[in-house]
């Protein structure tokens, strides 16, 4: 394979080249220096079409409170469609590959056997091809995904589909890296473009706009080779579980709270929402709760949300909470519900309990609405959500959550539902 962008220190294959990996990940890589990076889509090819038009290059607006600062990345060599499994094979069997990132969503890792359409399927024929070449370089599987355990789960997903010579080789050759990452990525505005060729002078047709914050903790359990990520201020650590939870409860709870609830309240944008009075309050009460389950000290967790609520407040930023709306029906699992489940149930968790009853509530307008929404469970939502009984319909929504129908949170979400804030 040709390397436009000749490293002789090792090749990173990222798999869900979104604005997200091209705002953090990538860009983290890139400042790190000296590896060569391929890259795949995500389910739409268009990126890679996109992307490779213009020789891998792309705008980077770090949108501040006040200012735009804006670089051009060239970290990127050559991009696939996720559909080109023969390229990720071929890579993944070449010894000069030494890590593979990716940003693949939540419900990426619970994709199944088909490589067409899963990548835990693909990444099994490219190790099984890397073992059948015999290399014996590591080589480190990274999941940067909004999981807890993500590498865990990676493995779990990976290991599901191998064959049971590549299972014995696995252990010895395949290191599988948990990671938390942190920036808040909204879709590009349509202004993006010309803000990048204004500055620039480079006409982009796929800018990336995010916030200035960045955070990437990884588990410090690389055999191989990797980039030297630490140059870009990323940590390393022994305790990942720790950042994990703090970012998944305390950011991505909230950010889920504010997605239902902010929409149900009519307002479209996360700097709307908390600064929606009834909705900060919900804000403020879930960060109550989830930091009770957090072993942190408290001038520390007050520190995180006081920066998190600056961060929301972004005026410039613009996330529309449409973005975070998507795929509930696995976004719930993990941020909401483990936290109800550890404290004790949902009488000690209504912040928690107005995030899940917010998801039926808004689910409920959508569909009704005749709108989509876009979940791996948008069949079973929409047949939910035709029950016209109340208690049926959210006892059908919570069962998609893997919530029994005795469970007290039923009861609990269906009167937190009425409750709720509306315009
Ligand atoms: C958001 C995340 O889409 C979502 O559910 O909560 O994309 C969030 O913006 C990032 O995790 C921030 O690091």
């Amino acid at each position: 394979m040709s390397t436009p962008h000749p490293s002789d220190v090792g090749r990173l294959v990222h798999l869900g080249i979104g604005s997200f990996a091209r705002a953090h990940t990538l860009h983290n890589t890139e400042v790190a220096g000296g590896w060569s990076v391929v890259a795949f889509t995500g389910r739409s090819a268009a990126m890679a079409d996109a992307l490779n038009a213009q020789d891998g290059r792309y705008g980077l607006i770090v949108r501040g409170a006040e200012q735009d600062e804006v670089s051009i990345s060239e970290v990127v060599d050559e991009v696939f469609p996720a559909s080109d499994v023969d390229a990720l094979v071929r890579l993944l069997a070449d010894p000069f590959t030494a890590v593979v990132t990716l940003t693949i969503t939540e419900k990426g890792y619970a994709a199944g056997s088909d490589p067409a359409v899963s990548a835990p399927a693909r990444i099994a024929l490219g190790l099984k091809a890397r073992r059948e070449a015999g290399v014996t370089e590591p080589i480190a599987l990274v999941s940067c995904d909004n999981l807890t355990g993500n590498g865990e789960v990676l493995a779990k997903a990976v290991l599901a589909e191998l064959d049971e010579e590549t299972k014995a080789w696995f252990a010895g050759h395949v290191d599988v890296v948990s990671s938390m990452v942190d920036r808040i990525t909204p879709s590009a505005d349509e202004q993006a473009a010309d803000t990048v060729l204004a500055r620039t002078g480079f006409a982009d047709s796929v800018p990336v706009v995010t916030e200035p914050f960045s955070e990437w903790v990884l588990e410090d359990s690389f055999r191989g080779r990797r980039p030297e990520w630490e140059k870009a201020g990323v940590q390393l650590t022994d305790d990942l579980e720790v950042h994990e939870l703090r970012k998944l409860r305390l950011l991505n709870g909230a950010h889920t709270l504010m997605a239902y609830a902010g929409q149900v309240a009519g307002v479209e944008r996360v700097d709307e929402a908390i600064a929606h009075r009834e909705v900060r309050a919900l804000v403020e009460q879930l960060w109550a709760e989830a930091r009770a389950t957090l072993p942190l000290p408290a001038d520390e967790l007050d520190a995180y949300t006081a920066a998190l609520e600056e961060r929301f407040r972004n005026p410039r930023l613009a996330d529309n909470l449409i973005r975070i709306a998507a795929d509930g029906s696995v976004k719930l699992p993990v941020r909401a519900l483990p936290v109800i489940a550890e404290l004790g149930g949902p009488d000690k968790a209504c912040g928690e309990v107005a995030a899940v009853a917010a998801w039926t509530a808004w689910v409920t307008d959508r569909v009704r609405g005749g709108q989509e929404v876009q979940d791996p469970k948008a069949e079973q939502i929409t047949a939910a959500v035709a029950l016209p009984d109340h208690t049926e319909r959210v006892t059908a929504l919570l069962a998609l959550l893997d919530v029994a129908a005795g469970d007290p949170l039923v009861a609990a979400v269906a009167t937190e539902e009425k409750r709720l804030p509306r315009p």
